[in-house]
């Protein structure tokens, strides 16, 4: 598969509902996601270190042509807090944001804040995923602010009435960090070992594929003319590589990339890549990707 990379040009902030202008740019961007409804890129910045509460959170809205309004949600602004902002999944008009040990949720149009559900006994919630009856699916990658394990390796399900319940937990989850909602279940990467698996909503785990080089960072789920593929950033390896529905794993072509929780813009054929130490998003053009389809408005 062939893939053209570049780093998206951020050529300003939005011209419209953005005033002041502020300086384009992120600090320890983590997570991607594509806003389907809006059009949107929302990129979340931990700003420090991944476990530090140091109310100092934000979210950035990126258009897909590069401009962006930097500080769309910031943590001390309008009843905002955000501490260390990590995955992020929308569901139902409502923006859920994983944050060390808690899910904030905030009104996915206006952004104001919809309350917050901690999880006890977490130490590093990581990315989210809503299955199919709308509950929200959350990792903890299961270590501390100095990367050493703590045992906590979870999936929690927070089910559409607010409770709270672990879908699975343990060390020989490897570290759960992203993970994709499909009708079937959840398909996990982890941290750890690099393994890509498959957990079914009553929490039994398949595990389908090792990665070449461990530290699995994000996955997206793509179809294209090879068929259904996942796409899984390794720290260790710095770079991407595609698992296929039958387990094959290969690495992909291009520069070294140390990408963190990928998402995909599935109608234009992108794959999303925040570089948490270089505080930028590129993004990996898959051609064979793009579905071409109108955007919902
Ligand atoms: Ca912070």
């Amino acid at each position: 598969m062939s893939s053209v990379r570049a780093i998206l040009a951020c050529v300003g902030a939005l011209a419209a509902g953005c005033a002041p202008a502020e300086p384009p740019g992120f600090d320890g961007p983590w997570s991607a996601l594509h806003d389907v409804v809006a059009d949107m890129y929302l990129v979340s910045n931990v700003n420090g270190q991944p476990l530090a509460k140091d109310g100092n959170g934000y979210i950035s809205r990126v258009r897909p042509d590069g401009a962006m309004e930097r500080h769309w949600l910031r943590s001390g602004v309008g009843g905002v807090m955000l501490h260390a902002p990590k995955g992020m999944a929308i569901h139902a008009g409502v923006l859920h944001v994983a944050d060390i040990d808690g899910v904030r949720r905030f009104d996915a149009a206006s952004g104001a804040p919809r309350g917050e559900i901690a999880i006890p006994g977490a130490s590093f919630l990581d990315d989210l995923a809503v299955g199919p009856d709308g509950s929200v699916y959350v990792t903890d990658r299961g270590c501390d602010g100095a990367w050493a394990a703590t045992g906590s390796d979870a999936i929690w399900r927070i089910a559409p009435d607010g409770v709270l319940t672990a879908l699975a937990k343990g060390v020989a989850l490897g570290q759960p960090s992203a993970l994709v909602a499909r009708p079937q279940g959840l398909y996990v990467a982890s941290w750890r070992d690099g393994t890509f698996a498959q957990i079914d909503y009553r929490g039994v785990r398949t595990e389908l594929a090792t990665a070449p080089t461990a530290l699995l960072a994000g996955l997206a789920r793509v179809e294209d003319v090879s068929g259904v593929g996942w796409i899984a950033a390794s720290r260790a390896g710095k770079c991407l590589y595609r698992f296929d529905a039958k387990g094959g794993v290969q690495r992909l072509p291009g520069a070294p990339i140390e990408a963190g929780d990928l998402a995909l813009d599935a109608v234009r054929g992108r794959l999303l890549a925040p570089v948490f130490a270089a505080d930028r998003l590129e993004v990996v053009s898959l051609p064979g990707a793009a579905t071409g389809a109108g955007v919902p408005r």
